[in-house]
């Protein structure tokens, strides 16, 4: 196995052969959602960069089963049911229902990979499931991709990326010279293991935890640094549609 890190979907080479496994990673807080969202029994979710295209084709779901989250800096977008709080999306809310999602980064991070045979998410919270399919599976080539801000690098997704990596390497098989693909698999294994005690500290140094505490959305940090506390693995299962594993 060689794993790969891009810090944003920029980052991502074009016109090359796409990986056996590609993972998203939008730690705050788009793959925090998801996960959640399908631990408390979402039948699904649906991603989409683009707003309009996301109500166009939730028009066609019962309404009564269908939730629309829709996030732009930070905030929920104005007619949508949620904004993207993992915090929200509790068992009496979701269960059940389908989820059309759409964020500032993290679902256009997913639309660059959904063409690969197999498409994770991961976020600090579900880091052992991934670390486990990873370990089940054997893929030769695994991309994992920050969504990072606009175009920039985030803090928080390449910290997320590291501690898969790590849980890789704990299993104690590959060294990390075999098993990194590119430098910013070492990188972020370096980040990830500086800020391991203190994830919360990670993100207050992240300009978007930043951006996140301006907005009083310090429960969602909370939330989103506790490492493996869910157990659940979302996994692509139609182009744009994420279930439970
Ligand atoms: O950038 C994204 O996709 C979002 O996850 C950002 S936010 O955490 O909802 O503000």
């Amino acid at each position: 196995m060689k794993i790969f890190v891009y810090h944003t979907p920029e980052a991502v080479p074009k016109n090359v052969a796409l990986p056996d496994c590609a993972i998203a990673v939008d730690v705050l807080r788009a793959t925090s959602t998801i996960a959640t969202a399908l631990n408390s029994g979402a039948e699904g979710v649906q991603a989409f960069s683009d707003l309009q295209t996301l109500i166009d084709v939730s028009e066609s779901w019962d309404s009564t089963h269908r939730i629309r989250i829709g996030e732009r800096g930070g905030k929920t977008v104005e007619g949508f049911d949620l904004g993207n709080s993992p915090l929200d999306c509790t068992p009496e809310r979701v269960k059940g229902s389908r989820i059309f999602i759409s964020t500032t980064n993290g679902t256009r991070a997913l639309e660059c990979i959904q063409a690969a045979k197999t498409v994770l998410t991961a976020a600090f919270i579900n880091r052992a499931t991934v670390v486990e399919y990873l370990l089940q599976h054997q893929p030769e080539t695994v991309w994992i991709v920050g969504s990072g801000w606009e175009g920039s690098y985030s803090l928080e997704d390449t910290g997320c990326a590291g501690a898969v990596v790590e849980g890789v390497l704990k299993a104690g098989k590959i060294p990390l010279e075999e098993l990194a693909g590119n430098d910013e698999a070492v990188a972020a294994v370096a980040l990830y293991r500086n800020f391991q005690h203190d994830l919360v500290s990670l993100f207050k140094h992240a300009s978007h935890g930043q951006r996140l505490v301006g907005l009083k959305l310090y429960e969602d940090l909370e939330y989103c640094a506790q490492i493996d506390s869910l157990n659940v693995l979302p996994i692509q299962k139609e182009i744009g549609v994420l279930v439970k594993h």
